[in-house]
C-alpha cells in the first residue's frame, strides 16, 4: 500500500483505516444483496399487485445487474395493513403474492442461476389477525396464551388509562384496550408499531421455542438467511417504565422522522441473547447461511454490538445512509463505520435506499442535500430531480467502492426518485392512514418498477394495473430505455458491480487519502481500495484527474481543462486504476 501511494501519489499522505481481508471471505462479507419488496417488483397475473412469479420471471434481470442475493420483503399471509410486515402466518405465503410452491420455484430458480436468497422475519409484533393473537382475545387476562403477547392492566381507577405514556412509532398511544369475554372494558396490549401489530412477548420462552420452528421451516426450504426486522425491539425494559423522549417515527407537521430510536422499549441487552440463539439455529445448515438485522440504533459503537461473532452477520449502516453531502460527515461515518465493526471483526454493512425511506436522488436533490424527511407531499419542497439523480449516482458509487457488503433497494439500479405526488386515495402507508394524512408516509418509495417505458404499467403488469399509481416521468427511467445506453444509471450500477467483482473491492482496504493536487479536504473525499483510487469532487472546482491513473468508471461525463486533461466535475465520483 505504501509503496503505490508514494510512487503514484506523490506530496500526499495517506491513512489506512481498514485491512483487506486475507484468503476467501465468508459469502455475505462483501455481498451486494439486491432488495425486492416484492408487491411493487413485477405483476405475474394482472391484478396490479406484484407477486412471487413475478419475482422468478425477472431473476435474470438481477443476474444481469450482477448481484450476489436477494432479500425479499414480508411475502407472509397478511391483512396487509403494514405492506405484509403484520403478519397473519408465519409458515404460509399470502394468496395476493403466491403460494408456497411459488417460494420453492423461486428458490429454485434462484439457486440455479447464483443468486442466494434471503427473507424477511418479523419477529417483534404478529398481526392481530394472527391465531396467537386471536387465541390471546379469547382467553382470560393472566392466561398463556395473552402471555405470548404484553398485555396489562390500564392505569387510574377503573383502568381506563393506558399501563404508560409510550407511543406508537405510527402516531398515537401504542396501547389499545380490549373488550373481554363478557363485554367488559378489559386489559391494554402493546403495539410500537400499528394497533393491528400487536407486541410479541419475548420473556415467553413457548414463544422462543415457536419461533425457532418457523425459522427451520424456512430453513428447510432452502432460504440462506434472514432479515430481522426491528431486531432492536424485540425486549423492553422490565416494569415498562414511562419515557418522556421521542418515540413516533412521524412527528407533526415538521415531518422530520426520529432518526434513532431512543428509550426503556429500544436496544435492550435481552434482544442479544436472542439474536445468539438464532445464530445457532443457522449455523447448524450448511451453506453459509445469514442474519442482517435491521436495528436503528446508534451510536455505531451501539450498533456494533449486533454483529459480534456469535451474533447477526450483518445489521444495516443507517448511519451512511442518513450522512449528509459532506465531505467531513461521509469520511467521519466511514471512518467510525469500518473501525467499529472491525473492532468486532464484522463486515460493514452499507446501503443507501429501502422500503422505509425517501429514495436516496430525492434525498440529496433537497436544498438541504442528504436531510431525512419522513416522506415528501406534493405540497412540500420538490427535490431537484436533475441534482438528486447525480448527486444519487455519485452516492451510489462511493456506496460500491467501500469495502464491505452493500444493500441495493430495487429501482435504486434505475436511478428512480420519490414519487411525491401521489394523490391521497392511493395512500395506503399506516402512517398516513392513522394520521388523517397529517404524514404523508413511505408510499412514495413503494410505487411499482417501470421495465418497459412504452407498455402498459411500464412493463409492471401484463392489465396496466398498479396498486400505487406511477408517475408518468418513470417513462425516463424505464429498464428497456437504459439498457445498453452508455452512462444510463442502469449501466453504471452493472458496470460499477462487475468491476467492484473482479477487482475484490467488497473485500479490500481503505486508505484515505488527503492532499491530492488541486483538492481541498471538505470538498474531496478520496481512497485507495486495494488498486483502484475512490474520489468524490462535492465542490464548485473541477478537479484534474490525478496523472497516471487511468479512469475505471464515472458516475457523469468528465469535463476537459484548458490543458486538455480530464477532469472531475461538482458532485461525481470516479474510480481510478494506478499505472497504466
Ligand atoms: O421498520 C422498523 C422501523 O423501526 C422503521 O419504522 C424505522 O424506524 C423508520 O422507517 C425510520 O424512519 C420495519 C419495517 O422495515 C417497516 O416497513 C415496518 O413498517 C416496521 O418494521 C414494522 O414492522
Ligand atoms: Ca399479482
Amino acid at each position: 500500500m505504501k509503496a503505490l501511494t508514494s510512487k503514484h501519489l506523490p506530496s500526499t499522505t495517506t491513512t489506512l483505516i481498514h485491512r483487506a481481508i486475507v484468503g476467501a471471505p465468508d459469502w455475505w462479507r462483501d455481498a451486494v444483496i439486491y432488495q425486492v419488496y416484492p408487491r411493487s417488483f413485477a405483476d405475474s397475473n394482472g391484478d396490479g399487485i406484484g407477486d412471487l412469479p413475478g419475482v422468478t420471471a425477472h431473476l435474470d434481470h438481477l443476474v444481469e445487474l450482477g448481484v450476489d442475493a436477494v432479500w425479499l420483503s414480508p411475502f407472509y399471509r397478511s391483512p396487509q395493513k403494514d405492506g405484509g410486515y403484520d403478519v397473519a402466518d408465519y409458515r404460509e405465503v399470502d394468496p395476493l403474492l403466491g403460494t408456497l410452491a411459488d417460494v420453492d420455484a423461486l428458490l429454485a430458480a434462484a439457486h440455479e442461476q447464483g443468486l442466494r436468497v434471503l427473507v424477511d422475519l418479523v419477529p417483534n409484533h404478529t398481526s392481530s389477525a394472527h391465531g396467537w393473537f386471536q387465541e390471546a382475545l379469547a382467553s382470560a387476562p393472566g392466561s398463556a396464551a395473552r402471555d405470548r403477547y404484553v398485555f396489562r392492566t390500564g392505569r387510574g381507577e377503573l383502568g381506563e388509562e393506558p399501563p404508560n405514556n409510550w407511543l406508537s412509532k405510527f402516531g398515537g398511544p401504542a396501547w389499545t384496550r380490549v373488550t373481554e369475554a363478557d363485554d367488559s372494558p378489559g386489559e391494554w396490549y402493546l403495539h410500537l408499531f400499528d394497533s393491528s401489530q400487536p407486541d410479541l412477548n419475548w420473556e415467553n420462552a413457548q414463544l422462543h421455542a415457536e419461533f425457532e420452528q418457523v425459522l427451520r421451516f424456512w430453513l428447510d426450504r432452502g432460504v440462506d438467511g434472514f432479515r430481522i426486522d426491528v431486531a432492536h425491539g424485540l425486549v423492553k425494559a422490565p416494569e415498562l417504565p414511562d419515557w418522556t423522549g421521542r418515540t413516533t417515527t412521524v412527528t407533526g407537521r415538521k415531518r422530520r422522522p426520529n432518526l434513532t430510536d431512543e428509550g426503556p422499549m429500544w436496544d435492550q441487552d435481552g434482544v442479544h441473547e436472542i439474536l445468539r440463539a438464532w445464530r445457532q439455529v443457522v449455523a447448524e445448515y450448511p451453506g453459509d447461511r445469514a442474519l442482517v438485522a435491521e436495528a436503528w440504533v446508534q451510536p455505531i459503537e451501539r450498533l456494533a454490538r449486533y454483529v459480534r461473532p456469535d451474533e447477526t452477520h450483518q445489521a444495516f449502516n443507517f448511519e451512511f445512509l442518513k450522512t449528509r453531502w459532506s465531505v467531513p460527515q461521509y469520511r467521519a461515518v466511514i471512518t467510525e463505520s469500518l473501525e467499529a465493526n472491525d473492532s468486532v471483526g464484522a463486515t460493514t454493512t452499507w446501503v443507501l435506499s429501502n422500503h422505509d425511506v425517501v429514495r436516496h436522488p430525492s434525498r440529496l436533490g433537497l436544498k438541504k442535500a442528504g436531510s431525512f424527511p419522513a416522506g415528501i407531499a406534493a405540497t412540500d419542497e420538490q427535490p431537484d430531480e436533475h441534482r438528486g439523480l447525480m448527486r444519487g449516482r455519485a452516492a451510489s458509487l462511493l456506496m460500491l467502492g467501500l469495502p464491505g457488503s452493500a444493500y441495493l433497494y430495487q429501482g435504486e439500479e434505475l436511478g428512480l426518485p420519490e414519487a411525491t405526488e401521489l394523490p391521497a386515495e392511493a395512500r395506503q402507508d399506516p402512517t398516513f392512514l392513522g394520521t388523517d394524512g397529517k404524514e404523508i408516509g413511505r408510499d412514495g418509495c413503494r410505487v411499482p418498477l417501470p421495465w418497459v417505458a412504452d407498455a402498459p404499467a411500464f412493463g409492471f403488469s401484463p392489465s396496466g394495473a398498479s396498486w400505487l399509481p406511477q408517475p408518468a416521468s418513470f417513462a425516463r427511467y424505464a429498464l428497456d430505455s437504459q439498457l445498453g445506453v452508455p452512462g444510463s444509471t442502469y449501466e453504471m450500477y452493472r458496470a460499477a458491480l462487475h468491476l467492484r467483482r473482479v477487482r475484490r473491492l467488497g473485500s479490500g482496504s481503505l486508505a484515505w487519502v488527503v492532499g491530492l493536487a488541486g483538492t481541498r479536504k471538505k470538498k474531496v473525499l478520496a481512497f485507495i481500495n486495494r488498486d483502484v483510487m475512490i474520489v468524490m469532487n462535492l465542490g464548485a472546482a473541477a478537479l484534474p484527474i490525478t496523472p497516471g491513473c487511468a479512469v475505471l468508471i464515472t458516475s457523469r461525463r468528465l469535463g476537459i481543462d484548458a490543458e486538455g486533461r480530464q477532469t472531475i466535475p461538482r458532485d461525481t465520483t470516479v474510480w481510478l486504476r494506478f499505472g497504466s
